[in-house]
């Protein structure tokens, strides 16, 4: 260990939360660029995908996972599964709370619960986040609420969407977290291997356009990555329905709904990778892919969960 290591900072930090509480949106904030998917539907995050920030001298390691809810079907079992996994990793584990709902929601209780048996395990902090949507008042209330429940060791209040009290949550998580050597280098923001981000990109814009009638465990599969001399990259997927029906709602008219999926997905891939992309999308109908091990090993994802 160097002189100037003793001083330096890393750590797991667990972001765990209901479904569509903003935990995403806030880790591509803090990493300052988009490694994880968003969208305005709930279960949008499906694994663990981790987002490394640099903060002063602190190496902070952020574990987005999947919004935990009472699972029915193993997809979905397997994702709350990874959810607790990843918060059984970290050494802080922070809550995000959506705090523009009036009520709190079944799932946010069901987790405070969980954490309030065994919140001796690890700290955790409390992150009350979509507060450009909500009175003051009604975040102070709620605030001290959920401090009865599980004792937090700070809470903060901020708005992922603004960019608004981000950086206070960042001072204090860099000081809280392990005295340690760098776990990764220093220019490294993800984890996650392009080919699994590529499909991740393409299954956001299936998300954002097929908003209203988005056929429910649909999966991207990054088939194919060729490179070639001049720089450029051929990208094939697979995007898995369930169900003829559903591939016709993936395809659109003539193929039209697909075709743009494709060129919104290609434009931020090419702004990722800084080349020229190609990008060919086919959708396959797999009835069972949801009982399929192997998909769930490609994602980190426990299939007996
Ligand atoms: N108004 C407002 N909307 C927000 C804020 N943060 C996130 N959102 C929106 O909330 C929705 C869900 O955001 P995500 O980041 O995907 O939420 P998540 O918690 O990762 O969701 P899952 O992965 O499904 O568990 C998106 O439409 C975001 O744009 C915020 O501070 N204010
Ligand atoms: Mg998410």
């Amino acid at each position: 260990m160097t002189q100037n290591d003793h001083k330096k900072r890393c750590g797991f930090v667990a972001v765990i939360g209901a479904p569509n509480a903003g935990k995403s949106t806030l880790i591509n904030h803090w990493v300052g660029s988009k490694i994880t998917i968003v969208s305005p539907k709930a279960q949008t995050t499906r694994s663990l995908v981790r987002g490394i920030v640099l903060h002063e001298e602190s190496q902070i390691i952020f574990i987005d996972t999947p919004g935990i809810f009472r699972p029915k079907e193993r997809l979905e079992k397997a994702m709350v599964a990874a959810a607790w996994q990843g918060e059984a990793e970290a050494d802080l584990v922070m809550l995000v709370v959506d705090a523009s709902k009036r009520k709190t929601d079944r799932d946010t209780l069901d987790i405070l619960e969980k954490l309030a048996a065994h919140h001796q395990d690890r700290p955790c902090i409390l992150v009350l986040n979509k507060i450009d949507k909500v009175a003051k008042e009604h975040l102070l209330l709620l605030a001290k609420n959920l401090n009865e429940k599980v004792s937090f060791l700070s809470t903060f209040m901020v708005s992922a969407l603004k960019g608004k009290g981000l950086e206070t949550v960042l001072d204090y998580i860099g000081k809280q977290i392990p005295e340690s050597v760098w776990h990764f280098s220093e220019d490294q923001i993800s984890d996650m291997p392009m080919r699994l981000l590529a499909a991740e990109i393409t299954r956001e814009k299936l998300f954002h356009k097929l908003y209203q009638e988005l056929p429910y465990g649909l999966m991207v599969e990054t088939e194919q990555w060729e490179e070639f001399d001049n720089g450029s990259v051929k990208i094939s997927q697979l995007i898995y329905v369930a169900r003829d029906s559903h591939k016709g709602i993936v395809l659109g008219k003539g193929g039209s709904q697909v075709k743009e999926i494709g060129e919104m997905a290609r434009r931020e891939l090419e702004e990722i990778l800084q080349t020229r992309v190609h990008l060919k999308l086919f959708v396959k109908v797999q009835e069972n892919w949801r009982d399929d091990p192997e998909k769930y090993l490609l994602w980190g994802l426990d299939y007996s969960a």
